[in-house]
C-alpha cells in the first residue's frame, strides 16, 4: 500500500516579514523550494506567490506522542509499518517584502488557514509581521498557527522571552490562543510538532460542490517551449484556486473580466470563452477539480492570451453563469486606526472624495477613484472592472502612505 494520489483538500498560507524563513519552512514541510523564478533566485527573495503540496500522515506504531509525518515512513521509531495517510495539504508561500503586499493579499481569498512565521532572532513584531497578521484578520482567516523560526540561532531564554511577547500580542485578538511552535526550518527541528498543530488547528472546511463554480486566477502561462511547431502547440493554461463548486474536463467556461479592448479611446473588457481540456494539480491529472490546492486548467485558448501571468486576477466560472462585472462599486467599509505596515504606526486619515485607493477583491488588485465618500460608505470608479459574484463580497483597501501602498481598511461590496 502507499498513500493515495489525490488533490489537496486545504490551502494554508505562509506569511510573515521578509527573510523570516517562509520559503525554507515550506521546503521543510513539503520538500519543495517554491522560489523558482530566476529573479527570485538571484535576489534570494520570494516575488510571486509560491506553491507546494505535501501529504501528512501519522505513525500508529509511535505511542505518546503520536508521530506526525510528511513522508510514507516514520523516522522516530523506524517501524516498517506505513504511517496512516491523513490528508493532502497545499501551501501558498507569500513574499514578505513590504512592496509585495498586494501579491500577498491576492492570495488571501483562497486560504483556509495560515502559518505566521516569526524569526526568533529579530525584535517582535516586525512591520510586515504586523501587516500580514492584520490582513489575515481582515479577510476572515480564523485558523492560525504561529511559527517561531530560527530557534537554532537564539538562546533558550531569548526564545522564551519572545514567546511571551507573541502571546501578549495576540491576546484579545481574533488569534488569541493560537499555538506557537518553535522550529528551525533550516535544520528541520520540531517539524512534526508543527504538522500536529496544523492538523489540529486548520481543519478542512466543508465545501458545497453544487454552487456556481468559481476559480480565482493567481497565475497563467504559456507552457510551450520556444520554437514548438504549430501542430504541437498546447493551449493556454490558467492556474488558480477553486473557491466554490467544481470544474470538469470538457466544461465550457468563461474568464472574467477577460480581455482589455480599446476602441476609439473607450476601454472595455470582454469575457473570454473557452473549454477545459485538462486539469492538473502538480503532476496529478484529474477529471474533476474541487476546492483545495492550486489547479492548472488547460484550455483551447491561444497561449499568447495566457502567457506571463497576463490573466492573474481574473476569475473563471461556468460559461452560463450570470455574474455582473462592475466598473462602479458601492462599498461599506471600516478603517484601521493605524497604518500597520510601516515602522512607525501613523494614524489612518478618513477617506476623501476623489482620492485614489487600491482594492483587492479575490485575487484581483485594482485602483479606484472615490466618487462619493461617507463615514461608512464609499463609491469607487475602478480602473479595471471586477466580477462581483455575491453580495457583501469582501474587499481590502490600501492607500499610499509615505510612497508605499499600505493596508488601511476593509469592506463589503453591495449589489
Ligand atoms: N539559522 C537559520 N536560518 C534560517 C532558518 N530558516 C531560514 N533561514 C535562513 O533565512 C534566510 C531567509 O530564508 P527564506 O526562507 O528565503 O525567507 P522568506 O521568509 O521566504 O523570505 P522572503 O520570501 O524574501 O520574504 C535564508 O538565508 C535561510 O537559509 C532557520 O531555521 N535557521
Ligand atoms: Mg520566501
Ligand atoms: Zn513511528
Amino acid at each position: 500500500m502507499s498513500w493515495p494520489k489525490v488533490q489537496p483538500e486545504v490551502n494554508i498560507g505562509v506569511v510573515g516579514h521578509v527573510d523570516h524563513g517562509k520559503t525554507t519552512l515550506v521546503q521543510a514541510l513539503t520538500g519543495i523550494w517554491t522560489s523558482k523564478h530566476s529573479e527570485e533566485l538571484k535576489r534570494g527573495m520570494t516575488i510571486k506567490l509560491g506553491y507546494a503540496e505535501a501529504s501528512f500522515g501519522i505513525c500508529k506504531n509511535c505511542k505518546k506522542p503520536d508521530a506526525y509525518v510528511n513522508e510514507e515512513s516514520c523516522r522516530q521509531c523506524g517501524s516498517d509499518e506505513e504511517p496512516e495517510f491523513l490528508r493532502r495539504v497545499s501551501f501558498l508561500d507569500a513574499p514578505g517584502h513590504e512592496i509585495l503586499m498586494a501579491t500577498m493579499l491576492s492570495g488571501t481569498a483562497i486560504l483556509d488557514g495560515a502559518i505566521l512565521v516569526v524569526a526568533a532572532n529579530e525584535p517582535f513584531p516586525q512591520p510586515q509581521t504586523r501587516e500580514h497578521f492584520v490582513a489575515l484578520g481582515i479577510v476572515g482567516i480564523k485558523n492560525l498557527v504561529i511559527v517561531q523560526n530560527k530557534i537554532d540561532v537564539v538562546t533558550r531564554d531569548q526564545a522564551i522571552a519572545q514567546y511571551k511577547q507573541i502571546t501578549e500580542f495576540i491576546k484579545g485578538t481574533w488569534a488569541e490562543g493560537s499555538p506557537i511552535i518553535p522550529v528551525s526550518a533550516l535544520h528541520k527541528i520540531n517539524i512534526d510538532a508543527l504538522i500536529e498543530a496544523i492538523e489540529e488547528r486548520i481543519p478542512t472546511p466543508k465545501r458545497d460542490l453544487t454552487k456556481t463554480p468559481i476559480m480565482l486566477v493567481v497565475r497563467s502561462f504559456d507552457v510551450n517551449k520556444p520554437g514548438t511547431t504549430f501542430d504541437k502547440l498546447v493551449g493556454g493554461v490558467v492556474g488558480g484556486s477553486i473557491i466554490q463548486g467544481k470544474f470538469s474536463i470538457g466544461q465550457e467556461i468563461k474568464i472574467l473580466p477577460g480581455i482589455r479592448v480599446e476602441d476609439k479611446g473607450k476601454v472595455t473588457y470582454e469575457p473570454i470563452y473557452t473549454k477545459i481540456s485538462s486539469l492538473r494539480f502538480g503532476d496529478l491529472e484529474v477529471n474533476e477539480a474541487k476546492p483545495g490546492g492550486l489547479v492548472a486548467v488547460g484550455t483551447y485558448l491561444d497561449p499568447s492570451v495566457t502567457k506571463a501571468d497576463s490573466l492573474m486576477g481574473n476569475m473563471v466560472t461556468d460559461a452560463k453563469a450570470d455574474i455582473p462585472v462592475l466598473w462602479n462599486i458601492r462599498v461599506e467599509y471600516n478603517l484601521l486606526e493605524r497604518v500597520v505596515g510601516s515602522k512607525d504606526l501613523v494614524k489612518v486619515e478618513p477617506i476623501r472624495n476623489k482620492e485614489v485607493l487600491m482594492i483587492t477583491v479575490g485575487s484581483a488588485t485594482t485602483l479606484g477613484t472615490v466618487t462619493h465618500a461617507k463615514s461608512n460608505e464609499i463609491e469607487l470608479e475602478l480602473k479595471k472592472p471586477i466580477p462581483v459574484w455575491e453580495n457583501n463580497l469582501r474587499l481590502v483597501i490600501s492607500r499610499q502612505v509615505g510612497g508605499r501602498w499600505r493596508l488601511v481598511g476593509w469592506g463589503q461590496i453591495k449589489i
